[in-house]
């Protein structure tokens, strides 16, 4: 019996010490959005990434012909980051609010990731109360309707639970999760995105901005959304969150509307220049300096989501404005807004800040496709 009970405590041992062994081998897998976030920590050590927006839709010049791009027309190569926007996909309309195919844009997006290019998804919908159905932009006069119709404080918590729009937001919702649902691979591999809902929220321009709605209901309006994503098991989107650029940025500013740690992975400000490069260049600066120290406190990866100047009315701006202050902060990125006829933030080989954006090209630290792939 004593031999047996012996026996026994051995058997017990072994199962345990090989249960053990093979627990601690089976470490549990990265999602593909904390891949992302570890390869942009990685690419921070060579530089930060050139964005832009829309880019292989249209430019200065042309539209949607393959292969095409003012950046790359400009400099030989393609963005490392293509931004992409969703405005419109609630309606369950073919084209979004800047009349891009919604086909075209799934295709653009596969085929940059395939490169080997990094992307980013913004969405500005329509005002849940005041858009007219199946309206899209035409024969509504702007910005009735849109995402920039800021005519009523209540849209916000009227789409939480329990408010009257509620129920069409979660349709909405169920939209942009379909389209999110289709950016795969032809293997089935779903696209990482850095996806950026419900920015320059510190602003009033937007139905989700600060005079328009409470500290948490914005908060609640971002954890609806986030919530909604992850419970359709989406691993594959990098939460950014992306307060306009402000004067005189503080920390405890940028938490106030900040959803949290635990639900985002990339901290971002927008910043344009609007007036004097001395105001934009102060800003600007004081804001890095914050954001890039809260990034690393807080374990986050740290990025101008979204700047420019309006069509380059300084040709020397990328090298004389913008990246003699990006090179002093280790951010990831930085994203200009699309280039068309009537307002352009990127290059064009026909405007006279190309040679400068080449000269910016050059640089070793400002990294495009070519550098990232
Ligand atoms: C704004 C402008 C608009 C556009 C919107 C969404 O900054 O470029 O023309 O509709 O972004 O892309």
């Amino acid at each position: 019996m004593e031999k047996m009970k012996k026996y026994f405590a051995i058997v017990v041992t072994v199962i345990a010490i090989v249960a053990c062994s093979t627990q601690k081998q089976v470490e549990p897998e990265k999602t593909l959005a904390q891949q992302l976030q570890e390869r942009l920590d990685t690419l921070r050590n060579k530089g930060y990434m050139f964005g832009h927006q829309d880019d292989p839709f249209y430019g200065l010049t042309w539209e949607y012909q393959p292969d095409s791009s003012d950046v790359k027309n400009v400099c030989g190569d393609w963005p490392a980051v293509m931004g992409f926007e969703l405005g419109g996909i609630e309606m369950g309309d073919a084209k979004n609010l800047d009349s891009v195919p919604f086909t075209k844009m799934r295709e653009e997006i596969i085929r940059h990731h395939q490169r080997g290019g990094i992307i980013t998804i913004s969405w500005h919908p329509r005002n849940p109360l005041t858009t007219i159905e199946g309206g899209g932009l035409a024969g509504q006069k702007f910005p009735e309707g849109t995402a920039w119709d800021t005519s009523d404080s209540t849209v916000v918590r009227s789409v939480l639970e329990g408010g009257a729009q509620h129920d069409k937001f979660c349709v909405w919702m169920n939209r942009v999760g379909d389209f999110l649902a289709t950016l795969k691979t032809d293997d089935g591999q779903p696209v990482p995105i850095i996806f950026r809902p419900w920015h320059e929220n510190t602003g009033s321009w937007f139905w989700w901005g600060e005079k328009l709605c409470t500290a948490d209901e914005y908060k609640a309006l971002w954890n609806l959304l986030q919530d909604y994503l992850n419970g359709r098991g989406f691993d594959n989107l990098l939460w950014a969150y992306s307060p306009g650029m402000a004067s005189d940025l503080t920390e405890e500013k940028y938490l106030e509307r900040y959803p949290g740690d635990d639900r985002i992975s990339l901290v971002g400000i927008d910043g344009y220049q609007w007036g004097t490069k001395e105001d934009f260049v102060s800003q600007l600066d004081q804001n890095l300096a914050m954001l890039t120290k809260f990034a690393a406190d807080h374990g986050k990866i740290a990025a101008l989501t979204e700047c420019g100047l309006k069509n380059l009315t300084d040709p020397t701006w990328w090298t004389s404005t913008l990246t003699p202050v990006l090179d002093k902060y280790g951010i990831s990125y930085f994203l200009v807004w699309r280039n068309y006829k009537e307002e352009w933030f990127g290059p064009s080989p026909s405007k006279p800040d190309a040679p400068y954006f080449k000269e910016m090209y050059a640089k070793e630290n400002v990294l495009f496709l070519n550098e990232i792939q």
